[in-house]
């Protein structure tokens, strides 16, 4: 029969994926999902839909809007369109991500229980050993939109949940801790959020072929590396800085010549705010000591590393006036970098120039020592960073060279806009809009040319392409990228104000791209002489090019002075002449991330901030508008709707589900599309349901699919109970 033939093509180990739903019976559990997914009226008024494509009124923006703010207010966060999920920051725990709720979500059907992060990640996890592939999960918002939280719930799932072994307990702690220990050095607290990312951060997790945890590799994008000798009004230095004061042992400190008050280092207080009354620095900072222990950082190192941190408060209480330069701290700064003071000094006060065969001191200006300074701990904080990272990778590298899987978690800086925004903030924003870019690239673009490819009539949705905005920033040659690149590295007398000159000519008349001479024709802001503004694909920003120092910049490379020669050319790669600016360098990290993504099945989270204020219970339908609009949201789920939620080549389909009907068990003789045809003729979909293409076969509802997939786990269930009744003898 049906059901004895299939028994023989499934092992045991196969049947019981369910088996923690064992205590309910299946056809109940049919019955009450199905009910579930119909939802009762009264439900549905008041939570709203888990799905945005089950909406009634779906190409509303208003029926949308309402569908999220319902949701919000019952604390239901999450909400589907198909297999993206859209998050909003609650500002409060909810208590939703404890060991019962992974529990609860590892291995079940994705659309069966309400919309969650761990739902997600549990999907991914299963198509990837299903499917043997690669993936990644794309998460994306505004600073302060929930990205690092769910990254590392993601994280804490796949190490809670995956099998594991005692031998790999910790790669599982190290993949855990890693961590805090990055978001001690690489976060810090700005006005948009106490703990937000100054860096980009793309982590594989690695996995064996039983799906266990066995190894990861981080990727970290252009840290912030101004912060550390300049905070905003309201911002702070990194936290590590605060947690070595606050709650470095006396004994340590002792040797560092620290005091325990930030109010003593300069770089510590520009923001004016070294308390955060969100963040305990004393308990983190002894997290982070246990974390660099188990990621197994010698003590050498770890001394090493705080006498570097120490050495940059130092050299920033060094003061440089007409006559008197901070000797003392100079010297504190020098020992523990390990170097010959009067080098340090030396370094930071003059520079070289050649003339007539003949070196010559030339003292720099109290100005240009004070850039120099600043410059010196910048760069030496950001080597400590690289560092840092390097030892992370070797500590989770999988030294065995067996093949392996990986699901990679993309979670960067947001998408932010200052009072004043310099040069960070133009990299933060560019790397969102290329981020953005490859949604659409992936979502919107290549759907509407997959349902063209395959043969299946469409009405094409409309979506804004913001690749205008990218290659502004970047096309060789043409693009800001460009203008800057040759500016700093031209001869002669480039100033910020050359730069800007050059920009307003060639960009003039560019829809995205404004000067204070166009200024008054574009916006009605008006815009300073130093500044120019981009309209970015989420908002208009407005970035000081005086900010960016070029001239002071330019002096510098040309110092002989060997440590700032370190600092101010990048290394440059064999065979280059030209040295690479930090922007094309961070241009071409996003191209590599770029490549690395686009040979993985991507997933995404799109996370939404609810309001400014760092409030829970608090939705600004404005604030909340505006993001679902440039995250392109609407035409998302317009594309999904009108699309179809599910496609899978023809064999892939038969292969899973032949044993459904009996015209194609165990065997099918004609082609896998008749195959499936017929299948689905036995199971009863309707015509509006699905579309034959030239490979695949389109699905339109996950319910559906749903029922179909239904239909396979109680075929299992019945085949099990069988085996067992037969083996009950033995
Ligand atoms: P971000 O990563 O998107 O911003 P975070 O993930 O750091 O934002 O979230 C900011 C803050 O919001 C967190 O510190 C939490 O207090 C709160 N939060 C976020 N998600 C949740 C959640 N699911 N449950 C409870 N609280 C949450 V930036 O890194 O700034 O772009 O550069
Ligand atoms: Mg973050």
């Amino acid at each position: 029969s049906f059901i004895e033939s299939f028994c023989m093509s499934v092992t045991l180990a196969q049947i019981p994926s369910h088996d923690k739903n064992g205590e309910e019976p299946l056809e109940e559990r049919c019955q009450r999902i199905l009910q579930e997914m119909e939802g009762s009226l009264t439900a549905r008024d008041r939570v709203g839909i888990q799905d945005f494509v089950l909406l009634d009124a779906y190409t509303s923006e208003t029926a949308f809007m309402d569908n999220l703010r319902k949701r919000f207010n019952e604390n239901l966060i999450y909400t589907y369109i198909g297999t993206l999920l859209v998050s909003v920051n609650p500002y409060k725990e909810l208590g939703i991500y404890t060991k019962k709720q992974m529990d609860i979500y590892m291995g079940v059907n994705f659309f069966e229980l309400p919309p969650h992060i761990f739902a997600l990640a549990d999907n991914v996890y299963r198509t990837m050993i299903s499917e043997t592939n690669n993936h990644f999960i794309l998460i994306s918002g505004e600073s302060g939109a929930g990205k690092t939280e769910a990254s590392k719930k993601v994280l804490q799932f796949y190490a809670v949940c995956c099998p594991s072994t005692r031998l790999l307990d910790n790669v599982r702690d190290r993949l855990l801790l890693s961590n805090p220990v990055l978001e001690a050095f690489g976060n810090a607290k700005t006005l948009k959020n106490d703990n937000s990312s100054r860096f980009g951060k793309y982590m594989d997790i690695q996995f064996d072929h039983q799906g266990a945890a066995v190894g990861g590799h981080v990727l970290s994008y252009l840290l912030e590396k101004s912060r550390v000798v300049h905070q905003n009004h309201g911002e702070r230095n990194f936290h590590i800085f605060y947690q070595l004061v606050e709650g470095g042992e006396d004994e340590l400190l002792r040797w560092l010549g620290l005091e325990r008050n930030c109010q003593n280092y300069r770089f510590l207080i520009q923001g004016e705010c070294a308390k955060v009354s969100s963040i305990n620095d004393k308990s983190d900072w002894k997290t982070v000591q246990k974390a660099l222990t188990i990621i197994e950082f010698s003590e050498k190192d770890i001394e090493h590393l705080f006498a570097i941190l120490a050495s940059v408060l130092h050299l920033g209480n060094v003061q440089f006036g007409a006559s008197a330069l901070g000797y003392a701290t100079l010297n504190n700064s020098a020992e523990l970098l390990g170097i010959p003071s009067n080098m340090l000094r030396e370094g930071l006060t003059h520079r070289k120039i050649e003339a007539k065969a003949e070196e010559v001191l030339s003292p720099f200006t109290a100005e240009h020592a004070k850039y120099a300074r600043d410059a010196l701990a910048k760069a030496i904080y950001g080597r400590t960073f690289s560092w840092l990272v390097n030892k992370i990778n070797e500590s989770l590298a999988n030294k065995d060279s067996t093949r392996k899987t990986v699901i990679g978690l993309l979670d960067i800086y947001g998408f932010e806009v200052f009072d004043v925004n310099s040069f960070e903030q133009f990299c933060i924003n560019f790397c969102n809009e290329k981020l953005q870019q490859l949604f659409i690239q992936l979502t919107l673009k290549s759907e509407q040319e997959e349902y063209e490819m395959e043969g299946i009539e469409w009405e094409p949705v409309p979506y804004f392409n913001n690749k205008i905005i990218c290659d502004l920033v970047e096309e060789k040659h043409r693009g800001i990228i460009s203008i800057l690149d040759e500016e700093c590295l031209r001869p002669g007398e480039a100033t910020d104000f050359t730069f800007l000159e050059k920009l307003e000519e060639k960009m003039c008349g560019h829809p995205h791209f404004v000067t204070h001479k166009l200024a008054d024709q574009k916006t009605r802001k008006t815009l300073e002489r130093g500044d120019f503004r981009l309209l970015h694909y989420a908002g208009e920003v407005t970035y000081s090019a005086a900010g960016n120092c070029l001239l002071l910049f330019k002096v510098m490379r040309q110092s002989k002075n060997s440590i700032i020669q370190h600092c101010f050319h990048a290394i440059e790669p064999d065979g280059k002449k030209r040295p690479e600016t930090v922007a094309t360098q961070f241009k071409s990290s996003l191209s590599g991330l770029t490549e690395i993504l686009m040979t993985k099945e991507p997933w995404y989270v799109r996370c939404l901030k609810p309001n400014h204020c760092k409030q829970p219970d608090r939705f600004d339908d404005v604030m909340v508008r505006h993001q679902v609009k440039y995250l392109g949201l609407m035409e998302h789920l317009r594309v999904r709707r009108a699309g179809f939620a599910y496609r899978r080549r023809y064999e892939v389909f038969l292969k899973r589900y032949k044993a459904l009907c009996p015209d194609t068990w165990p065997h099918w003789k004609g082609t896998p599309a008749e195959g499936v045809q017929r299948l689905i003729k036995h199971l009863g979909y309707k015509p509006d349901e699905y579309k034959i293409g030239r490979t695949k076969i389109f699905i339109r509802h996950p319910r559906t699919l749903f029922a179909t997939e239904d239909a396979f786990e109680i075929c299992k269930h019945e085949l099990a109970t069988r085996i067992q009744a037969k083996y009950k003898g033995y």
